[in-house]
């Protein structure tokens, strides 16, 4: 049909006079360019992105694929505490300023991750101590010195980050032990008096089916809706490992959040596997990869999707797992793997 009407349009255009081959060609062109990951997404109205670090941004041909490959991207470490207040009540947005510098070049939403946690804190907080005041002081300068510094640049922001054990119990964080749990809802307060728009997430790994994790997250963000809290997001990382299986109602536990009220994201995503990767591991890993992402698409309420990083050039996972790898889409040559064929295909292209 299209060469039809090419071959019709280059007849009339020569009929008329006038140079067909411009006319003709443009569509074509356009047509042949394959479609990227961030573009198939967003004609499901939903976005496709990766973390990133800073020292990945020596690496042009790493940066010239997230560049353009990826809708959004998240600063995997940069926005963390330890990096935006190294002393106290002084404040080095230098490296985040790098990541959101390159997402807008390359108009990529952003994902602001983390106000509260309890890993990467600088060792001023972590070795003093202070009273339920002073703690609360500390924390309520920090979230909004931070969310101001970033107003209109981020679109969420993971207000706490694994605020819940395994069982479902509160963690016990300096902030939980200090404060009791009315930290998180006050954290979110005080990120929504800053900035207005940018939506607010709890987000947590291991919750990815209904259990007694995600369960307390349900009860959680329940009440926090009926308190008038502005809580807007539920985050579920996704760091999933072969060996334990593909996690069951990943579909229905995104739908329970959405039906609370909130949006679902999934923020974290990668798959490791025992090394050496096989072609049977990595036929495997696809296969989740696109029932992950298969799940998003089918809850109306899930924005989207971002992996750790989109290259094992980079991921954390080798140093933190002895043994384990090749988790993500691209592998360390940023060649893309069965994975990132997978998810393209589920999103249509
Ligand atoms: O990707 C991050 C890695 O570079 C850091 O060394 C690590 C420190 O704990 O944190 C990694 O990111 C974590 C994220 O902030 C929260 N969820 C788990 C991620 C993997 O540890």
């Amino acid at each position: 049909m299209t060469r039809i009407l090419a071959a019709l349009s280059a007849a009339v255009c020569l009929t008329a006079g006038l140079a067909a081959a411009p006319a003709a060609a443009a569509p074509a062109a356009a047509e042949h360019r394959p479609r990227t990951l961030g573009e198939l997404a967003e004609k499901h109205h939903k976005y496709f992105g990766s973390a990133t670090d800073n020292p990945e941004f020596t690496d042009a041909a790493y940066l010239k694929l997230l560049g353009s490959e990826f809708g959004q991207t998240t600063p995997g470490n940069a926005m963390k505490w330890y990096a935006t207040e190294p002393e106290r009540g002084v404040f080095d947005f230098t490296a985040a300023d790098q990541v959101v510098a390159f997402a807008k070049a390359h108009h990529q939403k952003v994902r602001g991750h983390t106000l509260i946690w309890h890993n990467q804190l600088p060792a001023w907080l972590t070795e003093g101590t202070w009273t339920p005041d002073e703690l609360r002081a500390i924390l309520k300068n920090h979230i909004q010195t931070e969310v101001r510094h970033f107003k209109g640049q981020v679109m969420h922001w993971d207000v706490v980050n694994e605020a819940f054990n395994e069982d479902g119990t509160y963690r016990e964080t300096l902030f939980y032990k200090t404060l009791g749990p009315g930290y998180i809802a006050d954290a979110l307060r005080w990120a929504h008096e800053t900035d207005r728009h940018a939506k607010l997430y709890l987000n947590d790994y291991n919750v990815d089916g209904i259990g007694p994790k995600s369960d307390a997250y349900y009860t959680l963000i329940k009440q926090l809706k009926a308190d008038g809290v502005p809580v807007e997001g539920f985050g579920i990382q996704g760091h999933l490992a072969l060996q334990y299986g593909f996690p069951a109602d990943v579909q229905q536990n995104m739908q329970r959040f959405a039906d609370l009220g909130v949006e679902v994201a999934v923020t974290e995503l990668d798959i490791r596997m025992n090394l050496p990767a096989t072609p049977d591991k990595l036929a495997t890993q696809a296969t989740w990869y696109a029932d992950y992402v298969k799940a998003c698409l089918a809850v109306k309420k899930c924005v989207g999707v971002t992996i750790w990083d989109y290259t094992d050039k980079y991921s954390w996972i080798p140093a933190v797992f002895p043994g384990e790898g090749a988790a993500l889409p691209y592998d360390e040559n940023l060649l893309p793997k069965p994975a990132y064929y997978s998810i393209k295909k589920v999103l249509g292209g």
